[in-house]
């Protein structure tokens, strides 16, 4: 049984049901529990400026799924809410889930990177992430801790929990 933390997000078709139905549909992913998750947080939109604010929330499973067939389990959620992926690097979506960590696991592959790549730079991952686990050590980068106060220190966009 394998620990691994995924990452949501989105901006488009009412986000904050695409993220609840999104953590509602992880407990049913085949091999997986979802321990716990945090709560929504409102963010502004990293990349391309001229698009809605982000709804996004850090779910921590039990899995005892492959760290590959997560990603497949993941991307075939995705395209359930209907993302297309690759046309809008940047831009707006429906629903991004993305592999944050998978126990201590330290990958770079062409499929996927784990601890994500972007991870220590993103208040709208650390945040929530934090609010999970606030003892967690991300293998190569880390206490969450250390790289919360960095990312707060230097960030400037906004992220907030949803009220
Ligand atoms: N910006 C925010 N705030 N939240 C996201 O989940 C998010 N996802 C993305 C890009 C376009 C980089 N910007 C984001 O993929």
């Amino acid at each position: 049984m394998i620990q691994a933390y995924v990452g949501l997000g989105s901006n488009l078709n009412d986000p904050v049901q695409q993220v609840q139905v999104a953590l509602a549909a992880l407990s049913d992913l085949p091999e997986t529990r979802c321990v716990r998750h945090s709560s929504l947080y409102r963010s502004a939109p990293l990349g391309q400026a001229d698009q809605p604010d982000y709804i996004n929330a850090v779910a921590m499973l039990d899995t005892r799924l492959s760290a590959r067939q997560l990603l497949t389990e993941l991307q075939a959620m995705e395209r359930i809410h209907g993302r297309v992926r690759g046309a809008e690097r940047w831009g707006p979506r429906t629903l991004d889930l993305d592999i944050l960590l998978y126990g201590d696991m330290q990958l770079e592959s062409e499929e996927l990177t784990v601890p994500h790549p972007r991870l220590a730079e993103r208040s709208f991952v650390l945040y929530p992430l934090c609010e999970i686990a606030p003892d967690l050590e991300i293998p190569g980068l880390g206490s969450v801790q250390q790289l919360m106060a960095a990312c707060r220190a230097r960030d400037t966009l906004s992220c907030e929990v949803l009220a």
